[in-house]
């Protein structure tokens, strides 16, 4: 399903693999004349052979040739790296706008219209630049096929650009250690045909594909999009957060202020954990891990959610 390495499938893909053979192959050289050279002189200069040492000294040519030739090779492997650095600098003005937004342990995509994915989906020969955004830690947006990849930084203010050349679906995945499920933080970019892409951008703002129409799917699929379940569990197990099972409706010791009080977990409470999740810490759960969805979930999808939430209680 997903293409192979080995094709352009973006802009940066040529110039990347020359300065890549390049290295890879002066280094492949070098490793062997060093080893085929060092072979030959343990077995022409050893003791029998050659009992009584030459004492050398200087030679002119010599230490020219060997400053020379490195200095051209890494001269070389400079400006290959240089000019296919260079463009990952400069996006098209024309480029599409995407913002990514990483947080422990997914990946979303927002589009201008508004539009929200947690796959990238882009449009054939079309310049694309990604805003990137943190709400935690350190992540990385890495898309090997395409050669592409950017540290995303809490605060900062990043960008990565590139032109996808080939139709496809191709893996991104998180590149620097986030924490616990950072091995799961990996996410898929699909690049479609002008038309398809069109037809997809133009469809209903929902993100999400809903299964079935039990009570509380298209809420499971809003937290299946927004990565609730890296951390939550619908079945009483419990991870980073407090797990859904038997959760609405039942009390609770969380931790406002500094003091504990207790609460009923109600549609007020759950919006409020969603919207603004260090004003309640539950008790024995860690503060600061769960960053608030302001930015990502409507007052709608937040009713959807709590609708799920409830068909997890057992009757
Ligand atoms: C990175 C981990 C993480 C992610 C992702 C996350 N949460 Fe949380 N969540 C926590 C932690 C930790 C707590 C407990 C501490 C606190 O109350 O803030 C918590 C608490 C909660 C609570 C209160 C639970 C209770 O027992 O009172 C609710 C409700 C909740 N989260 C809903 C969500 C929803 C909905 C999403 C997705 C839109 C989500 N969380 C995504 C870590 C996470
Ligand atoms: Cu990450």
């Amino acid at each position: 399903m997903y293409s192979t390495t080995g094709i352009e499938a973006s802009n940066y893909v040529s110039t990347y693999n020359t300065a890549f053979y390049f290295i890879a192959g002066v280094s492949l050289f070098l490793l062997i004349g060093l080893t085929i050279t060092m072979l030959y002189f343990v077995f022409r200069y050893n003791k029998k052979k050659n009992p009584v040492a030459t004492q050398i000294e200087g030679n002119t040519f010599l230490e020219i040739t060997w400053t020379i030739i490195p200095l051209i090779l890494a001269l070389v492997m400079f400006s290959l790296g240089w000019s296919g650095w260079k463009p990952t600098t400069k996006p098209p003005k024309d480029a599409m706008n995407i913002t990514v937004v990483a947080r422990m342990w997914s990946f979303l995509f927002i589009y201008d219209n508004g539009k929200q994915s947690p796959d990238l989906i882009v449009p054939l020969n079309t310049p694309v630049k990604i805003n990137l955004i943190s709400l935690d830690v350190i992540h990385s947006l890495f898309i090997p096929d395409f050669r592409i990849k950017s540290d995303i930084i809490p605060g900062r203010q990043k960008f990565m650009w590139f032109l996808p050349e080939m139709e496809g679906k191709y893996k991104i995945f998180c590149a620097e250690y986030c924490g616990l499920q950072h091995s799961y933080m990996h996410s898929t970019v699909n690049v479609l045909t002008q038309d398809k892409f069109k037809a997809w951008y133009a469809e209903s703002a929902s993100p999400v594909t809903v299964t079935g129409n039990a009570p509380g799917a298209v809420g499971e699929a809003i937290m299946r999009a927004q990565g609730c379940f890296a951390c939550h569990t619908p079945d009483g197990t419990k991870l980073i957060g407090p797990s859904y099972f038997n959760l609405f409706g039942s009390q609770q010791t969380v931790i406002r202020d500094g003091k504990e009080i207790n609460i009923t977990v109600d549609a007020e409470y759950i919006k409020r954990c969603i919207l603004q999740p260090n004003t309640d810490i539950v008790k024995g759960f860690p503060s600061t891990i769960m960053q608030s969805y302001r930015s990502t979930l409507s007052d709608d999808d937040i009713l959807k959610i709590i609708e799920f939430l409830k068909t997890l209680n057992d009757k």
